[in-house]
């Protein structure tokens, strides 16, 4: 039962690198929180994540709705995470074959590869989704994390193919480091690999005082994710930038996402 395990002690146990960067990383900074920032230019991109840098783990994009992208947005974005010790997730949502996607990881304008530490991809095209990213990400010692479960209103990610994608994880841990889901999968069906496991769960779809969006989007909050779902990363957008002030607004998650998971872990 990993989630019972302290941030710490998983990290301390793990043996994918990036997965013991990212537990040591949410020790280190008392936070589990990951903020989405969905804003379409690059000085907005760049300002927002100044100011709450030092109270997230991993910065989430979308890259690819800057109207101003340039190579520069990912050498300040690998400043900032250098400066504010926080990891970048480029939710780039990956859903072709394994050789087109290893184009769009590595090439084009975004060049994902060369900065995001976490990329995602569906599992709609089977297993070779991953095999193409990881030729490219595991050499620079990227990690991925796999849809398995969306937080949107009549996700087709259910089932079978929400157990699809543990298998598939199971199978490429050296680069799949855990998945985008609403609650914990391990426990569905058996591990016949017979190793140790301990996938990392971000979940999106949070925000305390809003129960959705109006375009689909399904929110619970920090204690609901974190404590009774068992899930790691609190995944945070529009509660964060959307109104108010934005610091003030990261303490708020940081705190309900840090407090949920002492009391899962018996701290608190
Ligand atoms: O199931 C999902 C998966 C993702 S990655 N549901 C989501 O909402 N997301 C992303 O999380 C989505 O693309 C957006 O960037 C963020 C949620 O933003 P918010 O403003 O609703 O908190």
């Amino acid at each position: 039962m990993s989630q019972l395990k302290t941030y710490a002690e998983r990290a301390a146990l793990h043996k994918n690198p990036s997965a013991k960067r990212l537990f040591e990383l949410m020790e280190r900074k008392q936070s589990n929180l990951s903020a989405s920032v969905d804003v379409t230019t690059k000085a907005e991109l760049l300002r927002i994540t100044e100011a709450i840098g030092p109270y997230i783990v991993v910065l989430k994009t979308h890259i690819d709705i800057l109207s101003d992208f340039d190579a520069d947005t990912a050498v300040q974005l690998t400043r900032l995470a250098d400066k504010h010790d926080f990891l970048i997730f480029e939710d780039r949502k990956f859903a072709d074959i394994g050789n087109t996607v290893k184009l769009q990881y590595s090439s084009g304008v975004h060049k994902i590869a060369s900065w995001a530490h976490i990329t995602n991809a569906h599992i709609v095209p089977g297993e070779g989704i991953v095999k193409g990213l990881a030729e490219v990400g595991v050499p620079l010692q990227r990690c991925l994390l796999l849809l398995a479960e969306m937080s949107s209103k009549g996700s087709l990610a259910t089932g079978e193919y929400t157990l699809e994608a543990l298998r598939i994880a199971r199978r490429n841990k050296d680069f799949c480091v855990g998945f985008i889901g609403q609650r914990r999968l391990e426990g569905l069906i058996p591990n016949e690999t017979g190793e140790e496991e301990d996938f990392i769960y971000m979940t999106p779809g949070v925000q305390l005082g809003s129960k959705g969006d109006g375009l689909g989007q399904q929110y619970r909050t920090p204690r609901e994710v974190v404590l009774e779902c068992g899930c790691d990363v609190i995944i945070v957008g529009r509660g964060i930038y959307g109104s108010g002030d934005l610091v003030e607004n990261a303490k708020v998650y940081q705190k309900a996402g840090w407090d949920a998971y002492l009391e899962r872990v018996g701290r608190k």
